[in-house]
């Protein structure tokens, strides 16, 4: 076969136009909360030099890029979601210098950096935003959205808020500012305004700051509710909610009018021309399939891939706090449709967790008898479907849902002010609680579990939030030494997907849509064909309704989380998964 019938391209049926094989298609990307990951200085909160204490960890592990929440100078209102200085580092994470090192040290190891950008907002204590309330006249006034009350109505008076709209961590989406008599608009908490990206100096800012840091080293970003930046005027009213007296403005800023505009723009200022392989994900609640096609279509120039929310979303009700079981069916559904939504354009990337969602393992396994089964088989699942793979940090080492005695027990401002306001319109305590427990955010913020020690090997200090008590059984050290761990199946399954372009690149195809326990889908690239089946149900359950069962008995079995089973398709166990393969 000469060199030229051998490029991917002329493998491709003839007709078939060649999908573009990019680098991110065979990575994984391990995403670092730094406040709860490492402490290095006794302070009880994660640091920046006990990020590159473990990269050694990490690079044992096999990851290829390192996406750190944000480390950047903050009040810490939204743990670091709120900053105040773009460029430079939070005292409590470090210095430039500590930074400047973990870059240097990451990429000695072949690690890939990755900054949170959070530019929807600011903190009201950023420069920019202090100068915008100091009067009605100053010259980054119209950096931010300010607005006079409601027609007709005081200053402060109930509903005189510009719009109706609730802001995501309860309470209305505006705030007075008594100097000058205004609103601002804040999405999520008061001290976390939003930027006018309608004004031009705002974008210009952004994009200076941006290319900043890649001139100093990173690798990309990851950009946080950027789907929100654009607005849609004027701003006005949306449907009241049920559990009212705000509304839905939803509407009115998630892919805006100049959403695809604003993203191009950046693109071309911030990321064009640069030789490096960069990685962009945009953080998108409520983005649809369509939309998610053209903002990873890499034609249009915007960002290789997009952060959906509707598979975490399938267990809410009405809102996140009503929760509501989770059918296998629906959860194959929805995955399944962006699968097949992004196979011929643009990019997916997957996840079960990251800072903003409960434990995997507690939400979609089984965190009691069948732990170790059920986290390995969620990351089997996961890690089987195309598109590029997050880590949580911890979700490697199987950690659950933390056991929060009561209200006091919560630290995080979505769930302090949800309880709060729940309470305020008479909702019984115990319930609201239970409802927290389940779905706050602090579940996935728990210290990581690095040994058996009183403080899990997190610090030597008072840790900032309570290391789980189970961390005594579920640690990395524990992990590291048993070839049987999550951590292994982990390992090998970001090593599957480094080696194999059938994981990396091959087609989707589910399997057993309808079945109430068994995911199964299969992934085929050129003469090979993956089967992955999986058993999300504590039963046994009989593999049945493959077309082509009897040619799958005598397929090679890849990766399993059980000893391996006899010949055939065997019934699945508790919690079950496999991965097989056949060549044509
Ligand atoms: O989150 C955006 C978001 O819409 C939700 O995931 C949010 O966390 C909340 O749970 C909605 O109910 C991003 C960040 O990931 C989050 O940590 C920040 O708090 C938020 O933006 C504001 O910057």
């Amino acid at each position: 076969m000469s060199a030229v019938e051998a490029t991917p391209e002329a493998s491709q049926p003839k007709g078939t136009p060649p999908r573009e094989r990019q680098w991110f298609h065979s990575a994984v990307v391990y995403q670092v909360y730094p406040r709860s990951f490492q402490d290095s200085d006794g302070d009880g909160i994660g640091d920046l030099r006990g990020v590159i204490r473990r990269l050694d960890y990490l690079a044992t592990l096999g990851i290829d890029v390192l996406w750190l929440s944000p480390i950047y100078a903050s009040p810490q209102d939204d743990n670091g979601y709120d900053i105040s200085d773009y460029q430079d580092i939070d005292p409590t994470f470090g210095t430039l210098a500590d930074f400047d090192e973990l870059v240097e040290q990451a990429h000695a190891r072949g690690l890939r950096i990755v900054m949170d950008l959070v530019v929807n907002h600011t903190s009201d204590e950023h420069p920019w935003f202090v100068e915008s309330r100091s009067s009605k006249d100053s010259a980054k006034r119209d950096w931010y959205w300010w607005r006079p009350p409601r027609e007709g109505m005081d200053a402060g008076a109930p509903g005189a808020e510009p719009t109706n709209w609730q802001s995501f961590f309860s309470g209305p989406a505006w705030e007075l500012d008594g100097a000058t008599g205004e609103y601002y608009l804040h999405l999520f908490s008061r001290k976390q305004p939003d930027l006018n990206w309608e004004n031009p100096e705002v974008r210009e800012a952004v994009y200076a700051m941006m290319r900043w840091w890649l001139d100093r080293g990173v690798d990309g970003f990851r950009m946080d509710v950027i789907n929100m930046i654009s607005k849609d005027l004027p701003l006005r009213d949306g449907r009241v909610l049920d559990h009212g007296p705000y509304a839905d403005g939803s509407p009115f800023y998630i892919c805006g009018p100049r959403i695809h505009e604003f993203l191009q723009e950046m693109h071309r200022e911030v990321f064009a021309g640069r030789p490096e392989k960069l990685l962009t994900v945009g953080e998108m609640p409520a983005v649809t399939v369509d939309e998610a096609v053209l903002f990873t279509d890499p034609a249009r120039h915007e960002v290789d891939m997009v952060f959906q929310f509707e598979h975490v979303g399938l267990d809410h009700g009405e809102h996140k706090w009503d929760r509501r079981p989770l059918e296998l069916a629906e959860l194959k559904a929805s995955l399944g449709r962006w699968q097949a939504g992004l196979a011929e354009v643009g990019w997916n990337s997957l996840y079960w967790n990251n800072h903003d969602q409960p434990r995997a393992v507690s939400r979609f396994g089984d965190d009691g008898q069948y732990r170790v089964e059920s986290a390995k088989l969620l990351a089997t699942v996961l890690h089987l479907h195309r598109g590029t793979p997050y880590v949580y940090q911890g979700e490697e080492l199987g950690m659950t849902n933390v056991p929060f005695e009561g209200a006091q027990s919560f630290l995080d401002i979505e769930s302090v002010n949800y309880y709060r306001a729940a309470l305020g319109v008479g909702r019984a305590p115990e319930e609201v609680l239970e409802a927290l427990r389940e779905g706050s955010r602090d579940n996935a913020r728990s210290p990581v579990q690095w040994d058996a020690s009183p403080h899990a090997g997190f610090t030597t200090g008072e840790p900032w939030f309570p290391v789980n008590p189970n961390h005594v059984d579920i640690n990395a050290d524990a992990e590291l030494a048993d070839p049987d761990s999550v951590f292994h199946h982990y390992r090998r399954l970001i090593e599957l997907r480094h080696s194999d372009p059938v994981v990396a690149d091959g087609d989707f195809h589910m399997l057993l849509p309808e079945h109430p326990a068994i995911y199964a889908f299969t992934r085929s690239l050129d003469t090979q064909t993956v089967l992955v089946v999986a058993n999300f149900s504590s039963d046994d359950q009989r593999v049945d309704g493959l077309s082509d069962e009897q040619d799958w008995g005598a397929a090679e079995l890849v990766l399993g989380n059980y000893p391996v089973p006899g010949a055939g398709l065997p019934p699945l166990r508790p919690w079950e998964a496999r991965v097989y393969r056949r060549r044509a």
